[in-house]
């Protein structure tokens, strides 16, 4: 049989994990064929670090980002229990993708976001799809306080990670894995609200599976490394400035299930990460997604012998962040003697 057979469209995290997941065959189905995305083998870093490193490439969803597997989920559930809306608090993926899914299903879709306080590509996305975004003077914590408030007061659909469905859509990223790699000994993580962190060890639960979970948080938004919450969160890595994440018991269950850790890394060192994966492994995530690379970089693979780095968001997000890290371009003439010397400085 050649590899070139046509086995139909890919098909959404739904309908390739039906059995597992929380839907009938006749339920509705709100997909854009999220999931199944690529784990990629880093050669640099596996030789930095002396260990078998991938990357689980979840900027390859829809929208850009590991949050189109809850969100697959969390909207059909939605359309299922006849909502007309949704709302989310974001540090702008939920709301990216939350805006597109809920377009995608006839749905009215209201962000909060923190003001100024999100990366540009998730703004325009959040737009672009149709949603209403709200620039919150406060931050992610306090958004997420008042859409739990809204909700009690109004039929809309609550699609943050405290909604159940998410997590069952993205526990699907761990069956991926095993399916892909066999049994992994850690896998490194960032976390902000820790919902991601909550299913994937789920998924690995179900599996029979139990493989360190090391979760990172930037230094200045490490609540669950510090044990306490941080009443004003700051890091260069938007997506994950939380000081109270909502799923922090179910969080460290997994790393103390798993014999993991939570640890802090730095903005800098998020930074270096980010830049070594651009150069060095040709993969662009944006920088809160670095965080588990630069978690790996600083404290090594303690004894584990293949390691998955979830990068959960693509680069291109934040294009600012993006362009202050990298080198500046090159002005030229349209003459030969101007480009050759532009081009072989
Ligand atoms: C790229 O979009 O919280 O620990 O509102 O966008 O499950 O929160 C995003 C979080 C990691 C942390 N990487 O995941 C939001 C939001 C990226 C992210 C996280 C986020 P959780």
């Amino acid at each position: 049989m050649s590899g070139s057979e046509n086995n139909g469209p890919r098909v959404g995290l739904i309908e390739r994990y039906r059995d597992r997941l929380p839907f009938g065959v006749d339920d509705p189905v709100v997909s854009m064929a999220e999931g199944s995305t690529p784990i990629v083998y880093a050669p640099t870093l596996s030789q930095r670090v002396g260990a078998e490193v991938h990357l689980k490439l979840e900027g390859a969803n829809p929208t850009g980002s590991f949050k189109d597997r809850g969100m697959t989920c969390a909207v059909s559930a939605a359309v299922r229990d006849g909502a007309q809306a949704v709302i989310c608090a974001s540090t702008g993926n939920t709301a990216a993708s939350a805006a597109a899914y809920a377009g995608r299903a006839g749905l009215r879709c209201a962000v909060i976001v923190p003001e100024g306080k999100i990366a540009t590509g998730k703004l325009a996305q959040a737009l672009m799809h149709g949603a209403r975004v709200i620039a919150l003077r406060g931050n992610f914590d306090e958004a997420l306080v008042l859409v739990r408030e809204l909700v009690a007061r109004h039929p809309i659909a609550l699609v943050n990670s405290v909604n159940p469905f998410r997590i069952e859509g993205q526990k699907t990223a761990s069956f991926e894995i095993a399916e892909d790699l066999g049994e992994i000994d850690a896998l490194c993580i960032p976390v902000g609200n820790a919902g991601n962190v909550t299913a994937y060890w789920k998924g690995f639960t179900e599996l029979g599976l139990a493989p360190r979970m090391f979760g990172f948080q930037a230094a200045g938004s490490a609540p669950l490394v510090n044990g306490a919450p941080v009443a004003k969160p700051e890091t260069i890595a938007s997506a994950i400035r939380i000081g109270n994440p909502a799923r922090w018991e179910e969080a460290m269950t997994a790393f103390v299930g798993s014999s993991g850790m939570v640890r802090e890394v730095t903005d800098s060192e998020i930074l270096d990460a980010y830049r070594h994966l651009a150069r060095h492994e040709g993969i662009f995530c944006e920088p809160s997604s670095a965080a588990s690379v630069a978690g790996l970089l600083r404290y090594g693979p303690d004894g584990a012998a293949r390691i998955v780095c979830v990068l959960t968001g693509h680069g291109l997000k934040d294009p600012q962040t993006a362009l202050e890290q990298a080198g500046s371009v090159v002005p030229c003439e349209p003459e030969i003697d101007a480009v050759e010397a532009a081009v072989l400085a």
